[in-house]
């Protein structure tokens, strides 16, 4: 596999002949499917559903993708050029069907295929279980990076786990508490993942490290526990090329079916514990965003995840035959986040102890191979892992990060001489009790360079939790790569209607606007086009309806499609204020309340959808969706209201629901308080499908913004640096409610009274706003009332609407994860794109 040209035994010709190469005759679509249907999964025609029909179209896609994928991996070994490793412990997928369909450009044979064979391709599709490896953007921002390397053609690869179990299901109970279930993702077999039996590394966790005081630096680690890390490869195709690269999930299993010495003297269940505690390393993904360490599992999963990628990589990188110290000539690494960052000294381990390098040229390989983006500056998320802990786990690590430090703080105390509390600040080691590691500075020390997922953030890393850093190193290991989205799923896919509009508009081929979406500019030609503005707005009705539809089967529920659709979806998290959203719900409902009919009639209906999980131990962030619930419950059944006002909260938020909102919306909510989220990517999903924002000034908002004009965004909010001091005031200067905003008390007021059921139930929630207000819901509420009817007032101009929708959408180019992912290919990972011919 993976790209080698050994030669197998027995006659060339005769295996020559059995291959089906790229240009030889494919067998048709209907041909494959049938007999995927007959062999691989042994029914008869007459007894296949669509699940069986799905499970039949994937093979077939399967089988395309494979033949392109092996091509792919004997090209970059032939090239043998630079390639990289996306690191990261969350890929946000989705479903593969339709997008693998869409990249090949077969969508359209395979959907006349099923057809004639009584299927309809929707119904397949919908068959597909979400793979939902992931949080939220974080993960769902690496789902997009593979898509466009593989369409950029570059040589990269994804390394992650093959969770068990992924983000957990949501369930919502009548009185609106988030209940969790599993996501056994993996139940009905998971045709886009190829078993990689012949690709396996064993893990040692625990055990003994001793140095062997030579001068050297070596130690030799021995004893504890080993577990084997086997390799799955799911084919990642890129769109309209044949490049299609990889994602390399690990699963952990013992090493050994179960320990013979306790099962010979009887003790079974002592014999099957470790092989169960090896199995438990890939079994699920932790589910909360932002903050999960302190955790020993999360710890192992760590190591785990980064010793088998780096021992692969190694492996690669040793059959070019090169000398070790090339290693940074032939691989960069990124690091999503600090998740993967005992990949710095797992790689000073592989260096110094088992290839007898010395430790300044190993330190030297280190930090020129390693790459980390930082994903957020809100304290409770920066990563840190109490010294015993990793002691315990792994003690050679952690000489090797003491041995770090120690060579890191002497340069510190050179170029600062004395600076004591520099050093405490700058060190590896918090001096806590216990102490813990700092994995935000290993990983930065480690890296060649750092860098923010939008201009704001990037800035706020470098003046904020890495200034020190910056002092030390200088501004040019720090930079800024916003993030992106890729517009095959988030236009092409998800929005076939107004992909169709464009490329007969624009009148180019449709993967030439995918891959360059600043194409998209030539809409801004037709927007003083009457014809082409009402087939814009056709559009998006027809997706409203769309997702009216979804909710009417899935839900029971009725919703109007004449009226604004307003949409937050993403992670409950109280930076990013759902509770600000509902609480201007309330406002607004109880403003209506106050109208006479008449009065009501001049005002446009609004539905409000919300979606998202909140972590399943994030009390508060639950108690935002059961007060949503509740509002939903009363302002929905209120004659007075329910025809101008309807709140939804959809259950069980994924990338496959996202599909079905996002082209929907005709107004999306990102109201971070301002410094807070580090970028968002949702937001630029929902411009890209012609949906206006309404956001704070905050991460990537700002430079939506910068595009489309501040005439096409409606803005609100303090901005960044205000947030200090108004916290400060809030806790030492506090002013009532009443006095900051009377509208906010006299919301406040209407829940603790009980209006929406539960009385006292929401009280931590509102003690939150009330005392510290550390989101700093009083100080916006009123100018974020004050947008919200400004979006009121440009929406009742339809035609001014639609134009700066049609501008929105034209103006997203910049937002292309093919543009992100050539920033980082060039300014960072130094590789080149390689076409398959
Ligand atoms: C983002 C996370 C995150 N930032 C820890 N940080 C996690 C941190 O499980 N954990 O331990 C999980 C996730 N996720 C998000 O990254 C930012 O909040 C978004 O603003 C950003 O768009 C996204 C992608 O860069």
């Amino acid at each position: 596999s993976e790209g080698k040209e050994r030669w197998p035994r027995g006659e060339e010709k005769v295996w020559k002949d059995g291959l089906r190469s790229l240009d030889s005759g494919v067998p048709s679509i209907t041909k494959s499917i049938v007999n995927h249907v007959q062999t691989s999964l042994a029914r008869q025609p007459h007894e296949i559903d669509n699940l069986g029909a799905y499970q039949a179209a994937a093979l077939s896609v399967r089988d395309n993708l494979i033949i392109n994928w092996n091509e792919t991996q004997l090209h970059y070994t032939r090239t043998a050029g630079k390639r990289a490793y996306y690191l990261s412990l969350e890929f946000l997928m989705g479903r593969a069907l339709d997008n693998a369909l869409l990249n090949l450009g077969l969508k359209q044979e395979y959907t006349e295929g099923v057809e004639k064979l009584g299927f309809n391709m929707e119904d397949l599709l919908a068959q597909e279980r979400d793979a939902g490896l992931g949080n939220g953007g974080l993960g769902r921002l690496a789902a997009c990076y593979l898509d466009s390397s593989a369409s950029q053609e570059l040589p990269v690869w994804g390394y992650g786990l093959r969770y068990r179990y992924g983000i957990f299901q949501q369930l919502i109970s009548p009185d609106g508490q988030q209940l969790e279930a599993p996501d056994p993702w993996l139940e009905n077999s998971n045709p886009w993942e190829l078993p990689r039996i012949d690709v396996s590394y064993e893990v040692r966790f625990h055990g003994f490290a001793e140095r062997l005081n030579d001068g050297s630096g070596r130690a030799i680690w021995e004893g504890g526990q080993e577990v084997l890390a086997v390799a799955y490869d799911v084919p990642i195709p890129g769109c309209n090329t044949r490049n299609t690269n990889n994602l390399r999930l690990w699963e952990s299993k013992p090493k050994r079916g179960f320990d013979l010495n306790s099962f010979n003297a009887g003790d079974y269940e002592r014999a099957v514990e470790s092989s169960n505690s090896a199995a438990a390393i890939t079994s699920v993904l932790y589910p909360n965003d932002h903050t999960t360490f302190g955790k020993e599992l999360r710890l192992k999963q760590q190591y785990f995840w980064t010793a088998a990628s780096l021992a692969d990589i190694m492996r690669r990188f040793k059959n070019m035959g090169k000398p070790i110290t090339e290693f940074p000539q032939y691989v960069s690494i990124q690091l999503n986040d600090t998740h993967p960052t005992l990949a710095v000294p797992e790689l000073m381990r592989l260096l110094v102890d088992e290839e007898d390098v010395p430790w300044n040229a190993a330190w030297n390989i280190v930090t020129e191979t390693f790459f980390f983006t930082n994903h957020t500056v809100l304290p409770e998320a920066l990563e840190t892992w109490p010294v015993p802990l990793m002691q315990h786990l792994l003690p050679r690590h952690m000489q090797i990060i003491f041995d770090i430090n120690l060579l890191f703080l002497q340069s510190v105390e050179r170029k600062f001489p004395g600076d004591r509390e520099r050093l405490a600040r700058m060190s590896l080691i918090e001096e806590s009790i216990p102490q813990n590691v700092r994995m935000a500075h290993l990983a930065c020390i480690g890296s060649r360079k750092v860098n923010g997922v939008a201009e704001l953030h990037s800035e706020l890393v470098q003046t904020t939790i890495l200034k020190d850093f910056v002092d030390f190193y200088g501004v040019s290991k720090f930079g800024n790569v916003t993030n992106g989205i890729t517009p095959r799923r988030w236009l092409d896919q998800c929005n076939p209607g107004l992909s169709r509009l464009i490329t007969m508009t624009l009148d180019i081929e449709k993967s030439v606007w995918l891959k360059d979406l600043t194409k998209l500019e030539g809409l801004l030609d037709y927007v003083e086009d009457e014809d082409f503005r009402e087939e814009w707005a056709a559009v998006k009705q027809a997706n409203k309806e769309r997702l009216a539809h979804h909710m009417q089967v899935t839900l029971g529920l009725n919703v109007n499609t004449a009226a604004m659709f307003d949409v937050q979806i993403k992670r409950l998290h109280e930076y990013k204020r759902q509770t600000l959203n509902i609480l201007g719900v309330i406002h607004r409902y109880l403003t209506l309340k106050s109208m006479t009919p008449e009065e009501r009639k001049t005002l446009a209906p609004r539905n409000v959808f919300f979606a998202g999980k909140a972590a399943p131990g994030y009390y508060i962030a639950k108690l935002t969706i059961r007060l949503i619930v509740n509002v939903a419950r009363v302002v929905n059944s209120d004659p007075d209201t329910k025809d101008y006002l309807n709140v939804f909260f959809l259950p069980d938020y994924s990338v496959t629901l996202a599909e079905v909102l996002i082209p929907a919306s005709d107004i999306s909510q990102h109201i971070s308080t301002a410094g807070t989220e580090a970028s968002g990517t949702s937001n630029m999903k929902f411009c890209l499908n012609g949906g206006l924002l309404l956001g704070t000034v905050d991460g990537a908002n700002i430079e939506i913004a910068e595009e489309v004009g501040p005439s096409n965004v409606f803005f609100f909010g303090h901005l960044t640096p205000a947030v200090e001091d108004l916290r400060y005031q809030h806790v030492y200067h506090p002013v009532p409610v009443e006095q900051k905003s009377p509208a906010l008390a006299q919301v406040l007021n209407e829940i603790s009274s009980g209006l929406f059921g539960d009385r006292g139930v929401y009280e931590p929630l509102l003690n939150t706003i009330r005392q510290g207000d550390y989101y700093l819901i009083t100080e916006d509420f009123d100018s974020y009332i004050e947008a919200l009817r400004m979006v009121d007032e440009a929406y009742s101009d339809r035609t001014e609407w639609i134009k700066k929708s049609i501008r929105t959408t034209a103006k997203m180019g910049k937002f292309s994860s093919d543009r992100a992912i050539q920033d980082y290919a060039q300014e960072y990972w130094n590789i080149e794109s390689t076409k398959v011919k």
